[in-house]
């Protein structure tokens, strides 16, 4: 059976610093994750306020193919407003590991929570909801928690259990030995929500498909509370490459990280993998040689693959003396700026303006970037 893809750049992601999505927003990256072929998409959390239960429910009314989940806490009127505003599937998640509950659960006993899971539970399929019932911080929860409060929510009538590594901590192997436990022991699909704080989220992805998970949650570019989630486009073009699953229109990609950027004001880092600038960039003399015979010795796969170009960039000191404009060095900023700025005073007269502080390192440093096409910060 193949890997089912939950792309929640639309809820998770509107957690990261800074990110709010209007209704239009969510309903042009709807259509393009459907495009990409996503199997669900989570779009939000309706009962924070009316605005977020309106944009969802505009949202909601935009998907055309993949089923729509929206975030609800182990609370009745929660579950109500997803209901309202058109979700077929409600996530509800509650954590039963005392470091990490929710204000709602503080001071609660195991039993108590369980009441209220059990309710909630039961309350969504009245509702007619399908349910995905995830265990918060299940990465630093007891199994034997895990399991009480699992099957419980199985019992009531959930249809999918997720677990969540909400802080990021596991590895590979401890990931793969849980799902594979819940795999074995609860008798519905298993969904896993894993967080990027140690940089593994990619890897506790794969541990997680070859030890039976069903759905793996994703957002494009990862982004997400902290250090975020796994990134949907890595993960495609990795199920691609390595495991023959060709589904995903890949070329899309730069216009799915396009979409994040401009909504969002999120850029990924020039390192990223797949949608960082210079994913697909040679610059040593010898790698620059190869790479114009030979592109596979050094591109684990076509930049074309992925809707990018390769770029083959000369070494930025020979660079140097070629540059198509007039620099100046070192020019004192005025007092009191301790910034790098520069100057534009026309085409083919640029100037780079030093900061007096800074030394010569750090010019050479701003030069480089400068010809680069992008600007001294
Ligand atoms: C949150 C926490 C969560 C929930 C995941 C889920 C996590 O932001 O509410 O409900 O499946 O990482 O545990 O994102
Ligand atoms: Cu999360």
């Amino acid at each position: 059976m193949s890997i089912k893809i939950l792309d929640s750049t639309l809820r998770e992601g509107e957690q990261h610093p800074g990110v709010r999505f209007s209704a239009d927003d969510k309903i042009h990256l709807i259509q393009l994750l459907e495009e990409f072929h996503v199997d669900y998409i989570e779009i939000g959390h309706p009962a924070i306020s009316p605005e977020d239960a309106e944009i969802c429910k505009k949202a909601a009314q935009a998907a055309r193919k993949a089923e729509i989940l929206m975030h609800a806490r182990a609370v009745p009127e929660e579950i109500k407003a997803t209901q309202q505003a058109g979700a077929h599937w409600v996530g509800i998640w509650a954590s039963i590991n005392p470091l990490s509950l929710t204000t709602k659960f503080r001071g609660k006993d195991k039993s108590d929570i369980a009441k209220r899971v059990i309710q909630s539970i039961e309350y969504a399929k009245q509702l007619d909801l399908k349910v995905r019932f995830t265990i918060e911080d299940a990465s630093r929860t007891e199994w034997e928690d895990i399991q009480f409060l699992a099957s419980l929510a199985v019992g009531a009538g959930a249809d999918r259990i997720s677990l969540a590594d909400t802080t990021g901590v596991w590895e590979p192997y401890q990931c793969a030995q849980t799902i594979k436990t819940a795999v074995d022991n609860f008798p519905c699909e298993i969904e896993v929500h894993l967080h990027n704080d140690f940089g593994l989220a990619t890897a506790n992805a794969l541990a997680a498909i070859e030890a039976g998970a069903s759905v793996i949650d994703t957002s494009i570019l990862g982004i997400g509370e902290r250090s975020g989630i796994v990134d949907l486009l890595q993960l495609a073009v990795i199920l691609q490459e390595k495991r023959a699953d060709t589904r995903f229109s890949l070329e899309q990609i730069p216009l799915l990280s396009q979409a994040v950027q401009m909504t969002t004001h999120h850029r990924p880092d020039s390192l990223r993998p797949i949608t960082g600038r210079h994913a697909f960039t040679h610059t040593a003399t010898y790698h620059r040689k190869a790479v114009s015979v030979q592109p596979e010795s050094y591109e684990a796969f076509e930049p074309t693959l992925v809707g990018r170009t390769r770029q083959i960039l000369e070494r930025p000191t020979s660079v140097i003396s070629k540059l198509p404009c007039r620099l100046q060095i070192g020019k004192p900023f005025p007092k009191g700026s301790s910034e790098l700025k520069y100057h534009t005073d026309g085409p083919g007269k640029r100037w780079v303006l030093m900061d007096h502080r800074v030394d010569s390192r750090t010019s050479l440093y701003a030069i480089k970037r400068f010809f680069n096409g992008e600007e001294p910060e």
